[in-house]
């Protein structure tokens, strides 16, 4: 049974604009949690132009806000409805376009027992929202943000506040039927990407989704307090994630914080932000950062930057892209080595080697010496089914992407033209 925080008076009475972001670098090596200091929204975080994205933000590998970016998006003309209406209008356009029966995954996030289970768009809008009575969803109070310097605690307090102030959301471990994320609706049918939105022109260089049928393209809704938990994107691609209603709360680490401390959070944190005591803040690296998504915005998540992400409003409807091209494919790459790595290790652990030997034969950089390497069609089928990706995959990608000499510039023809020539002939 969830309680209410006893804290919570500590946070609230401030007057904010409610849709105002904010991100404050999170730093609990210092000594009084509560005295942190603000620090300014890096510039490199805020939007200038197309060029400029591209050079500091994509090849640069630094977070982007773009406010405003869902402004001229068909769905967007709709986010004004009240929530049964914008929902049954959401229904009806994707009934258009695919078939809104089809099981999808539904993650189930809720406090006590997160899961996964299947359900369709149709049966989630109508057994999640248009069954509940008018009063659902229950309104909250409104959402009130300090316009000061927020330590990492305040803003876990926020976060328990929103996910306790609400008893109709309470899970009941049997159904847990009033906090549900539907996550994993593909978006990979043209003309109903189209009937939603516009991908925005600094994130339409794609490598990845065209390769594998726009597979990389989602739709996100969830009430309020549901959460994705502490990951890397996939292949460690890039992402963006655009709300066209709610905000969202995201804890971001840069890629250079270590494993070990990303695993001490995991293991402090959980699933999510929730449960996590200011004794543990401890276990949290040194440098991460706090925001609030506001609607209508777009953010962009760089590669290898872990983080953890939380639904702050009744209803939260996202649009999702994974994607890569030439400035991050290192990113990607090296992902793969690393993964062909670990497959390496467990094989050899398998097959009760007792020594990691011969360095040489197993350095992944000359793994596409086929001849000399017996596990490498094992390695590459694991690797397939693990990542979605092996080298054969990822040297098809590349040559069905733009050809080198129509790259933007030498080091996106650099990039691409080192990763080809390790690739060698990986087949
Ligand atoms: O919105 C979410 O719950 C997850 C989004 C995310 O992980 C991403 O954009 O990479
Ligand atoms: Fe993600």
């Amino acid at each position: 049974m969830l309680h209410r925080n006893p804290r919570r008076k500590s946070i609230s009475g401030l007057k904010v604009p409610n849709k105002q972001c904010f991100v404050r670098e999170v730093n609990p090596q210092r000594d009084r949690m509560d005295k942190l200091q603000e620090v300014t929204w890096p510039s490199t975080w805020t939007y200038r132009d197309k060029q400029d994205v591209r050079e500091k933000n994509l090849r640069g590998n630094m977070p982007l806000l773009i406010p405003g970016a869902t402004a001229e998006w068909p769905l967007s003309k709709l986010a004004h409805l009240p929530t049964k209406s914008f929902l049954a209008s959401l229904l009806s356009i994707v009934e258009q376009h695919t078939n809104i029966d089809e099981p999808l995954c539904a993650a189930k996030c809720c406090a006590c027992e997160p899961s996964s289970v299947s359900m369709s768009l149709r049966e989630y809008v109508t057994t999640t929202w248009l069954a509940k009575p008018d009063a659902f969803p229950p309104k909250l109070p409104p959402l009130q943000f300090l316009d000061a310097p927020m330590a990492l605690k305040d803003a876990l307090e926020l976060l328990r506040t929103i996910t306790t102030s609400k008893p109709d959301f309470a899970c009941d471990t049997k159904s847990c039927n009033g906090s549900v994320y539907l996550k994993d609706l593909h978006l990979d049918i043209n003309s109903l990407a189209t009937a939603l939105y516009r991908v925005p022109p600094m994130f339409a260089d794609d490598f990845l989704n065209p390769f594998f049928k726009h597979q990389y393209r989602f739709l996100y809704v969830g009430t309020s307090s549901t959460f994705t938990p502490l990951h890397a994107d996939v292949l460690r691609s890039f992402s963006w994630t655009a709300n066209v209603r709610g905000r969202k709360a995201w804890l971001l680490f840069p890629p250079t914080q270590k494993a070990e401390h990303l695993a001490a959070f995991e293991q402090v944190a959980g699933l999510d932000l929730r449960g996590v005591k200011e004794a543990d803040l401890q276990a949290l690296p040194s440098h991460c950062f706090f925001m609030v998504q506001p609607e209508g915005s777009a953010f962009f998540v760089p590669s290898n930057w872990y983080h953890a992400v939380f639904n702050l409003d009744p209803l939260t409807l996202s649009i999702n892209h994974n994607w890569f091209n030439a400035t991050n494919i290192m990113h990607v790459f090296e992902h793969l080595k690393s993964q062909e790595l670990s497959i390496r290790k467990e094989l050899s652990a398998w097959s009760n080697e007792t020594h990691w030997q011969n360095e040489k034969k197993n350095n992944l950089c000359d793994s596409s010496d086929k001849s000399s390497d017996e596990n490498y069609e094992t390695v590459q089928t694991i690797l397939k089914a693990n990542a979605a990706l092996d080298r054969k995959g990822l040297r098809a990608l590349l040559l069905a992407a733009p050809r080198l000499d129509h790259l933007e510039n030498d080091a996106d023809r650099a990039a691409v033209a080192t990763v080809l020539g390790q690739l060698g002939n990986a087949g």
